[in-house]
């Protein structure tokens, strides 16, 4: 079993009702088992500010599947969510899952970049993470916690528990 770390966010259509029905839905997954999970977080939109704000959630899952298994899981949830992928990278999403961390595997493909590329930019990622994997060190030897002492919080607020 790998131990992977999955980024959740919304900022459309009852972002906190998203995120909770994601979380039932990966609490269903076959393969999976869901370890732990962080608080939902409040957090100002990185990128355009002509966006409403979001709420994000880190959660740890024990699982079986391959990183492209779980990422082809992870897509069907957020499509059946209603996300609709624009052109507009930075735009408002009704619901993104990302994998943020598979182990400790470096994986570069077309579709998969894991360690996600926003975990030491973001602080909806980086505390969250924090607060459900204190001790964890990613693959380049930096240290979770550290890193989320250290970074601007931007407005970032525990919102309210998942669990
Ligand atoms: N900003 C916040 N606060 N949370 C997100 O999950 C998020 N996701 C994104 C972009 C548009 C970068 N901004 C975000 O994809």
């Amino acid at each position: 079993m790998a131990l992977a770390y999955i980024g959740l966010g919304s900022n459309l259509a009852d972002p906190q009702g998203q995120i909770s029905a994601a979380l039932a839905k990966l609490e269903q997954l076959e393969h999976c088992l869901v370890t732990k999970v962080s608080s939902l977080y409040f957090s100002r939109p990185m990128g355009p500010q002509d966006q409403p704000d979001y709420m994000n959630a880190v959660v740890a899952i024990k699982t079986s599947l391959t990183p492209l298994d779980l990422l082809d899981q992870l897509q069907s949830i957020e499509n059946n969510a209603g996300r609709v992928r624009k052109d507009n990278r930075w735009g408002a999403r009704v619901l993104d899952l990302d994998i943020l961390l598979y182990d400790q595997q470096l994986i570069n493909t077309e579709r998969l970049t894991i360690p996600h590329y926003g975990i030491k930019l973001r602080e909806f990622v980086l505390l969250p993470l924090a607060e459900i994997a204190n001790e964890l060190t990613l693959p380049d030897g930096d240290s979770v916690k550290i890193l989320a002492e250290q970074i601007e919080k931007n407005g970032l607020k525990v919102h309210s528990k998942l669990r």
